[in-house]
């Protein structure tokens, strides 16, 4: 998800409204846990005094902890609110203005959020509740970018912000020459290159687009590297060594340890992806011959079917064979049936209420956008949003009328169903369990996106016969395998920029490095640090950290295992669908439910029964397909 880059550039999500606790002095807090009367009272006997003031001393501290963080969160709640608007407003209407009320209010909440970080760190040896303890740290670690305790460097952090979102948002690219499907003059924003991506079958235009869209970054270099040494100081200023600790502490165990387990879980996928991948450039030769796509070696990237070679199920027309006829072809299926972009998002939205969660509220219809303006530059990058933490809940987005974007439709409504379900949390709560759950709740639904379900729903005559599930199979493996590597390394390339590793001479050089190593992908023409390419993938200029999608790639299959059994599902797993069903609802509203609560193998449990990433749902899901390519496979070279 993107809830708004920059709140979750600052902080949780937005909120407001919320009721007391704001002077609350420390004697009328909340009683403070065990811990300090169990020690008051136990000290009481000889130590005296001393005993006496040191424990009361204690109660106090857990005491004015309590009333601290209602006071911060109530602070917090009342000004995300107010940079949601502004960051609504920026992201709809780019221009001079909207970023200079979005850059301000940024600067605002990163100053207040600095400032109670700082102050939380102050309750470091204090002891407290395991609650209190939890929430204390969620508050140092609410900011993705902290800026320093200096109002100048806060003030430069949220303008380089707004500015780099804004040029990546109203980047456009006029190809110079004329080609079959582009004209000369013309100039397209990404939305339109995308979909020139996904369709065009001309090797010269993709490059010409691939480069094109490039140029949009070099200019934010120097910003980002900025944004890194500001953020960075920020870091240490909140006792992390750099960002890279920083980014990587969110997840209820040492940042080293979940670094381990992200490539612990890549090394189980991996054979699944090199396998796809050999068949994959083996269909492209066929296609594009020798000249175009090698049989051996990397894969040409502007050749995928997306812009950054991160989904490749645009290409599933080269990649299949002539007789695996996929059971349907989405966009079909959406064009044919007339449905308006709107419509899009009400099919998405009666999966949800089929499973028992509210309807979407007025809203939500009045104030998302889903279709592009014609008149004006907005980011199209879609995104879900909460400005005030209750239910003033929206998407965003430029949707197209394909298969891709109804699936992001259900993405993004993930993250809408999710913030309103537990929007009774607290506010540092009001999160996900951590941010890889946020990204995992929408594609999981779009897992029950099956012929059965579509023929339930009207879009679907038959259901295909079970020869057609290795072209479905193929059709998400193109989607869900191929983005593995790519939802890896985007993070593995900041972690070694914020710590230094690869200094900014070396930014593009190091993004190369991680691509061609993780993706077996190259360039398709020569690249130089004169180039900023991680700038022209939307997360970098907005500042949203991408661990997540891996994650959530993973969890999804998992998640999806554990509602299929809990529905009473026995058939394969790709062609379990959960719509309608109340048992599988109910186990997913309750762990959504729980927010930020608690830690987050909590969570994974209420609804897996596994308190573990487990990489064996993803890896049984494509199980038939790994033996079809295993077979296609034989005799050819793989790897790279
Ligand atoms: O950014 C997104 C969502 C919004 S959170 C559309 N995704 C990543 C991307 O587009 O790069 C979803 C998949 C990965
Ligand atoms: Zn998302």
């Amino acid at each position: 998800m993107k809830k708004l880059a920059l709140v979750i550039a600052v902080a949780a999500v937005a909120v407001a409204g919320c009721d007391s606790g704001n002077d609350k002095p420390a004697a009328q807090a909340p009683a403070p846990s065990s811990n300090a009367e169990v020690s008051y009272a136990a000290d009481t006997n000889d130590a005296g005094t001393v005993a006496r003031a040191e424990t009361s001393n204690d109660a106090l501290d857990a005491e004015a902890a309590k009333a601290f963080l209602d006071s911060a969160q109530e602070r917090l709640e009342t000004m995300s609110e107010e940079v949601s608007h502004a960051s609504w407003l920026a992201s709809t209407y780019i221009n001079v203005d909207s970023q200079f009320t979005e850059a301000l209010a940024v600067e605002r909440y990163t100053a207040l959020a600095v400032e109670l970080a700082q102050e939380a760190a102050k309750f470091d040896d204090v002891d407290l509740d395991p609650e209190t303890r939890r929430m204390l740290t969620m508050l140092k670690q609410g900011l993705v970018f902290p800026a320093p305790n200096d109002p100048e460097l806060t003030a430069e952090l949220a303008q380089i912000g707004s500015k780099m979102q804004g040029m990546y948002g109203a980047g456009k690219y006029c190809p110079e020459q004329k080609t079959k499907d582009a004209e000369k003059g013309k100039c397209y924003t990404l939305t339109e290159m995308g979909q020139m991506m996904a369709n065009s079958r001309d090797p010269k235009l993709l490059k010409d687009l691939w480069v094109g869209w490039r140029k949009v970054s070099p200019p934010m270099k120097p910003l980002y590297e900025r944004q890194v040494e500001i953020g960075n100081a920020g870091a240490k200023e909140l006792g992390y060594d750099n960002l890279s600790v920083m980014w990587r502490s969110k997840y209820d165990m040492p940042a080293d340890a979940f670094a381990a387990d992200m490539d612990n879980q890549w090394n189980k996928v991996k054979p699944l992806y090199e396998a796809l991948h050999c068949h994959v450039r083996a269909r492209l030769n066929e296609h594009y011959g020798d000249d175009v796509a090698p049989a051996t070696g990397k894969i040409p990237a502007h050749l995928l079917g997306n812009m950054w070679a991160q989904e490749w199920g645009n290409i599933y027309d080269i990649v299949k064979d002539d007789d695996m006829e996929a059971p349907y072809d989405l966009t079909q299926l959406v064009v044919d049936s007339g449905m308006s972009e709107q419509d899009m998002v009400k099919v998405g939205e009666k999966f949800f209420t089929s499973l028992g969660f509210k309807p979407l509220p007025e809203t939500f219809w009045e104030r998302s956008q889903f279709v592009q303006p014609r008149d004006r530059d907005v980011v199209c990058h879609a995104s879900a949003w909460n400005l005030d933490g209750k239910d003033d809940i929206r998407i965003k987005m430029c949707i197209n009328k394909t298969g891709e974007d109804l699936i992001t439709v259900h993405h993004e409504l993930g993250h809408n169903f999710y913030q309103r379900i537990y929007n009774h949390q607290p506010f540092l709560y009001k999160e996900g369990a951590n941010d890889g759950f946020h990204e995992a709740v929408g594609d999981t639904i779009a897992l029950s996106i099956t012929p059965k379900y579509l023929k339930e729903i009207g879009l679907m005559e038959e259901i295909p016969g079970a020869d057609k599930d290795l072209g479905y199979l193929m059709q998400q493996a193109l989607d869900k395998i191929a983005f593995l590597p790519f939802g890896l390394l985007v993070d593995k390339w900041r972690w070694q920029v914020f710590n230094g590793e690869v200094p900014p001479g070396d930014y593009n050089k190091a993004w190369w490095k991680l691509r061609e190593e993780y993706q077996g992908i190259q360039a398709p023409v020569a690249r130089s640090e004169a180039n900023f390419d991680p700038g022209a993938k939307y997360h970098i200029p907005g500042n949203t950290p991408y661990a997540r999608y891996f994650l959530a790639r993973i969890q999804q299959f998992q998640f999806h295992r554990a509602l299929c059994e809990a529905a009473g599902e026995t058939g394969p797993l790709h062609r379990c669908s959960i719509f309608k069903n109340d048992a599988a609802g109910k186990k997913l509203r309750n762990m959504l439910a729980m927010g930020a609560s608690k830690p987050w193998p909590d969570a994974m449990e209420a609804l897996t029964g596994q308190r573990e990433l487990d990489a064996s749902a993803i890896v049984d899901y494509f199980e038939p397909l790994m033996v079809y390519l295993q077979e296609q496979n034989k005799g050819r070279d793989c790897g790279w």
